[in-house]
């Protein structure tokens, strides 16, 4: 740390030390020989100084109180020695007067570079990347692992000619539920029961608004899509869901589906089996084994529930010896609900029921997620616990 010498400016001239103040007179300065040694006082003086560390400030002051031309102390000797001395002193006290400039002059721009180069020095220190450091690493973000899934199953059926197609939340009950063959007041729609939107009364106030609701599933969107496509078709369709259940370890009132939609003039129950089992092969891997049990849904005929051997004990219902906690020692796992469809929703899209056919089959994203990488708690999905998140970078 440079001490600055502006704390002692007034070295330049203390009160002690006011000699350039006085006139040589006043001094008792008579001879040559005595102008010398006053000269070599005030040198002395300056050389002291100038030689303590320097900033550019301290440096600055230190000039002017030496060269400054109202007060430095070179001015006054300048008024107080040179212009009254007597005749036989004025010659030596000149010669050392210019003597001193000079060397007060050559030391301080020596120190100024001096200071100057301390200076940038002191700068490149300050600034120098050392290239040795570790670098400064930000964590970066990733996808969510409901996204990864949905993107994990997008690319299977990618690979086999699916296209993806995306629908509304917000439903009318027609597409959630008539249009797919479950007509008001049908059982089916106890299991589905959803959030109603409040909206406002009609301007003519006469006619009641149309209901709006939170879709219950995917499978609207089967009705949309062969509404503005002729066959064949083949869709799936990712989204978002919601439903009045209570929350538990596998319920949510939203959690996510995929969809899956074929319809052409020659789909066979084949077709499908082969479709669905190509996709969990893929997804779970090819020592997971597969059963269809029979189900039902309204709008497709005939309706199955898909299942998978357990991938936690290997189908065995056993693990370590103990009843597997998974599949409860059932040794296999329901997976989703799908069918053929119901030729009765071809009639809701002109669609020529004896001229085509197709499967339809709707997965729950969120088990499906849970199943595969083993989490036992549909609630963390929801709670964006970094921790959580951070365990699927
Ligand atoms: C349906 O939603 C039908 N639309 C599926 C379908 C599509 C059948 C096409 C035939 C043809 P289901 O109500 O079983 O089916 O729900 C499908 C899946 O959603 C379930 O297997 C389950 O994985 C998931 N699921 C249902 N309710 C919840 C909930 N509250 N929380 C989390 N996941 C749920």
């Amino acid at each position: 740390m440079l001490r600055s010498i502006s704390a002692t400016s007034t070295d330049a001239m203390s009160s002690s030390d006011n000699k350039p103040e006085r006139t040589l007179a006043d001094l008792g300065v008579t001879q040559p020989d005595q102008v010398l040694s006053l000269f070599a006082e005030v040198r002395a003086r300056f050389d002291g100084q100038v030689s303590r560390p320097l900033d550019h400030p301290g440096w600055e002051i230190l000039r002017q109180s030496w060269l400054g031309r109202k007060s430095g102390v070179l001015m006054l000797i300048a008024e107080h020695w040179l212009k009254p001395a007597a005749p036989d002193l004025k010659r030596s006290v000149g010669q050392e007067l210019n003597k001193l400039k000079a060397h007060l002059e050559t030391t301080l721009e020596e120190r100024r570079l001096d200071v100057e180069s301390l200076a940038d020095h002191a700068a490149s220190i300050r600034d120098r990347v050392d290239l040795s450091l570790p670098g400064v690493t930000r964590r970066s973000g990733s996808h969510h692992l409901i996204r990864r899934v949905f993107q994990e199953i997008e690319d299977i059926f990618f690979s086999i000619g699916f296209s993806v197609v995306e629908g509304p939340e917000i439903e009318t009950p027609y597409y959630n539920f008539e249009a797919l063959n479950i007509p008001e007041f049908h059982p089916v729609r106890d299991d589905m029961d959803t959030f109603y939107l409040e909206l406002p009364p009609s301007p003519d106030k006469k006619t009641a608004p149309t209901p709006l609701l939170l879709r219950t599933h995917t499978s609207p969107m089967q009705i949309r899509t062969m509404e503005k496509q002729k066959p064949p078709v083949r869709v799936i369709v990712p989204g978002k869901v919601y439903r009045r259940d209570n929350p538990d370890a596998t319920h949510s009132f939203a959690f996510h589906q995929i969809e899956g939609l074929a319809v052409d003039t020659d789909i066979t129950f084949c077709d499908f089996t082969g479709t669905i089992e190509y996709f969990v092969q893929q997804f779970f891997g090819p020592s997971v084994k597969t059963r269809f049990r029979p189900s039902y849904f309204p709008f497709t005929e005939p309706s199955v529930e898909f299942d998978v051997s357990c991938p936690f004990c290997g189908g065995t219902g056993a693990s370590n010896g103990n009843t597997c906690s998974k599949c409860k020692g059932a040794a296999w796992i329901e997976l989703f609900g799908a069918g053929m469809v119901d030729p009765a929703v071809y009639g809701f899209v002109n669609y020529d029921a004896k001229k085509v056919s197709g499967f339809a089959f709707g997965i729950g994203i969120d088990r499906l997620a849970m199943l595969k990488y083993g989490i036992d708690d549909i609630q963390i999905f929801f709670q964006n616990d970094v921790r959580f998140l951070r365990q699927f970078p």
